[in-house]
């Protein structure tokens, strides 16, 4: 395919491309700031097929940064801001990324820490453009842009390899189901760094759309946004819709050219989703992953009223069974779509592990279908938590605390939380507990974790539940007596 952002300008140059703090840039306008920024990055030394960790938030900056990778045809290896130094730079090591450009308009603390190359991305401003630079001619599908890291319950975290395909799958299948037309326009202020939001800024390139690019997430402020913007369309995480929610005023609604918040990235309550519809917003409840570059799965306009809790039916690209059914008719979801990503950087064999000899992606979730085929998920096969959209894995947490000395054991499980969804609490076993407490645990994960990892509390228990195998049973961890650290 030719180049997504030159095609685009090519074809609707006047079209309002984003709209940041309330100014508007047309797609010739966009164009143009990424070409001289791109330009100014191929000056620097960045070339096709570099790869290049981009630490940003949703600024106009990270924004036109993440636009001039591509047109370089650079990979960009997004970080979550949130991470730690050492996870940071175990994702810039693993990745092999050359440098990170770093939006200086976010505070850089962590990345101060680490040894690996940093620059800011004023520092590229300053730079000559390069007469030798002309924007790559094609984006082909199975051209790895973009790699967002994911833990799993073996250790460390894989960087998934999606291709400029699985963003277009993802955008095709998503416009069928919801009908993108002329007036809309896409709110993002899930985070660039995953696929929620960046999947937005690719949506916006193919839809011919503009993104009201939202740097924090400002309950106030994003409301004043649908309430008196002509916004169309939001994506937002369960977290954010309570906020959201719990901040309207009696009588304020959203602007007539709203249509939906699109839901994604966890489980909702029935709860939520009736204040929705006591106060006319819809929502679209969608399944998704990094794994398949944004959602596969979304329910449509009609069927939002009379299928709550269920997340909808695969897109159009998209095929999905459920596999090992039990009694109930719940077990494994498996995804095969173009969508899907094209694997593990560096690590192959356990992609290969998640997929099926018939080429279907092995989610982990768990889920059933009615006798529509409509999907609700009913949770993981293993013990993920889900905090405010950002995923904890049980096993990449105990593995930091198992180095203290004089703890015996720790497992780590969710709790439910009316903001977050859940979050993490931690249960331990020791000889002896003088030298254990709660606040200097929350301290040093603190320092080697993203804080949403961090357990909010710290639980003695006399001994861990197990199998008959010796491993730690966390599913019966809610039922034991403890005492508070
Ligand atoms: C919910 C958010 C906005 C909360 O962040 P907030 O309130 O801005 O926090 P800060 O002011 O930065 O910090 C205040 C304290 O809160 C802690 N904290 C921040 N976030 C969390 C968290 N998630 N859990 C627990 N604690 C948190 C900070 O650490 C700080 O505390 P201290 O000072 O102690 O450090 C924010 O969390 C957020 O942006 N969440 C959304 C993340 C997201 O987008 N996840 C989705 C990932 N999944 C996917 O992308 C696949 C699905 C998908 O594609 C999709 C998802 C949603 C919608 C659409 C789609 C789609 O298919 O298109
Ligand atoms: P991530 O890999 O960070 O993109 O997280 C994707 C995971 O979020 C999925 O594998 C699910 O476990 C969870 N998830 C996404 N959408 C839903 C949903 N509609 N209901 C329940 N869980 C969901
Ligand atoms: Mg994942
Ligand atoms: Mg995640």
């Amino acid at each position: 395919m030719e180049n997504w952002l030159t095609k685009r300008a090519a074809l609707s140059p006047n079209k309002v491309a984003l709209i940041y703090q309330y100014t508007d840039f047309t797609f010739a306008e966009l164009n143009s700031t990424v070409q001289l920024y791109a330009s100014k990055l191929f000056n620097f030394g960045i070339k096709k097929n570099d790869r290049i960790a981009v630490f940003s938030g949703n600024s106009f900056n990270g924004y036109v940064a993440t636009l001039a990778l591509q047109q370089v045809g650079a990979q960009i290896v997004f970080l979550n801001t949130r991470l730690s130094a050492a996870e940071l730079s175990f994702q810039i090591k693993d990745s092999e990324a050359k440098l990170v450009l770093a939006d200086d308009s976010i505070k850089l603390d962590q990345l101060r820490k680490i040894d690996e190359p940093v620059t800011v991305m004023s520092k590229i401003l300053s730079m000559e453009r390069s007469p030798a630079y002309s924007p790559v001619a094609e984006f082909n599908n199975d051209e790895v842009t973009s790699i967002m890291y994911t833990s799993g319950t073996s250790g460390r975290p894989k960087g998934v390899l999606q291709t400029f395909g699985n963003h277009f799958y993802s955008a095709i299948g998503m416009s069928l189901n919801l009908g993108i037309n002329d007036h809309d326009s896409w709110v993002m202020t899930v985070p660039i760094y995953h696929i929620s939001g960046f999947s937005i800024m690719m949506r916006s390139l193919v839809y011919g759309i503009p993104v009201y690019l939202i740097e924090k997430f400002d309950v106030k402020y994003i409301n004043n946004i649908l309430i008196n913007e002509r916004a169309s369309i939001i994506s937002l995480v369960p977290t954010m819709l309570k906020r959201a929610l719990n901040d309207l005023q009696v009588g304020q609604t959203y602007n007539d050219n709203f249509r939906c918040v699109f839901l994604g990235g966890g489980p909702i309550d029935n709860w939520t989703l009736l204040r929705c519809q006591l106060l006319e917003i819809p929502v679209i409840q969608s399944y998704g992953m990094t794994e398949t570059a944004s959602n596969v799965v979304a329910l449509n306009f009609q069927d939002a009223q009379r299928k709550v809790g269920s997340s909808g039916q695969p897109l159009f690209p998209v095929q999905l069974r459920i596999t090992e059914q039990d009694e109930k008719g719940v077990g494994n979801i498996e995804i095969k779509a173009p969508n899907v990503a094209k694997g593990y950087l560096n690590r192959p064999d356990l992609f290969a592990a998640k997929m099926t000899d018939d080429g279907f992606y092995q989610t982990g979730d768990l889920g059933h279908l009615d006798d529509e085929n409509f999907l609700y998920v009913n949770g993981r096969k293993d013990d993920m938590i889900i905090s405010g959209g950002e995923n904890i894995y049980p096993e990449e947490v105990e593995n930091i605390y198992a180095k203290i000395e004089g703890l015996e054991s720790i497992a780590i499980i969710g709790e439910s939380n009316d903001d977050w969804g859940q979050v993490p609490v931690a249960y331990i076993t020791t000889a002896d507990k003088t030298f254990l407490n709660g606040p200097d645990l929350i301290e040093y994960g603190r320092s080697r974790l993203a804080h949403y990892k961090v357990p909010r509390e710290f639980r003695l228990i006399s001994q861990m539940p197990l199998t008959s195998s010796g491993k730690i049973l966390r599913r019966k961890l809610d039922q034991v007596d403890y005492e508070k650290l």
